[in-house]
């Protein structure tokens, strides 16, 4: 059977840093499920459609990634509904390893799922979804940290000139 993987995440918006993380990904695993969830701790600022639509044309043409999003469901219920024995998750620095550690242990508590760390490529390592749309917010320019599509809904969601 193909060996899958689970890359969860809240992707508001994905930035290159994850497309980095889902494509290293792939080259490990026959399929990789790109998995959209809800963070309790963050306020979304985009819709999940507008999140799959954005990720789709990040990693669409990747042709062993699907991208699907979860409502109010565990990570490791997604990894057992798709038949994935692991997650794969991106680690910037030690903020991301205390953050993820006990997530780690509790999710292999509960199903026995093992979580799976890629180092951050140094060029990403600055990106995260929400110090991109700071920068946005402020009036910054992120051309070259997420795919062009990307920084135009940013501009148009939360920059200057948004309505
Ligand atoms: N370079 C490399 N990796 C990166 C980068 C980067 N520049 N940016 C982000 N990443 C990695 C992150 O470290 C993370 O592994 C992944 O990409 C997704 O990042 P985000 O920010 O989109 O997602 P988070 O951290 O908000 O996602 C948290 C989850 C949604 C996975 C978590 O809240 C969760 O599992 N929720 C479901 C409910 C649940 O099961 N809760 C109990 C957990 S014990």
């Amino acid at each position: 059977s193909p060996r899958r993987c689970v890359c969860p995440g809240s992707y508001d918006p994905v930035t290159n840093g994850h497309i980095d993380v889902i494509a290293r990904a792939a080259r490990l695993f026959d399929e990789v499920v790109v998995a959209i969830l809800h963070n309790p701790a963050k306020h979304g600022t985009f819709t999940i459609d507008e999140r799959l639509d954005l990720l789709g044309s990040a990693v669409g043409d990747l042709d062993n990634v699907r991208i699907e999003a979860f409502a109010d469901v565990l990570v490791v219920d997604v990894c057992r509904q798709v038949g994935a024995a692991s997650m794969v998750k991106g680690l910037r620095g030690g903020t991301d390893f205390a953050y993820e550690l006990p997530m780690a242990n509790m999710n292999h508590h509960l199903t026995g799922v093992e979580t799976l760390f890629l180092v951050a490529a140094p060029e990403w390592q600055h990106v995260s979804s929400s110090l991109i749309k700071e920068v946005v917010r402020y009036g910054g320019d992120v051309t070259g940290l997420v795919p062009e599509p990307v920084n135009k809904a940013l501009r148009d969601r939360v920059g200057r000139r948004a309505a």
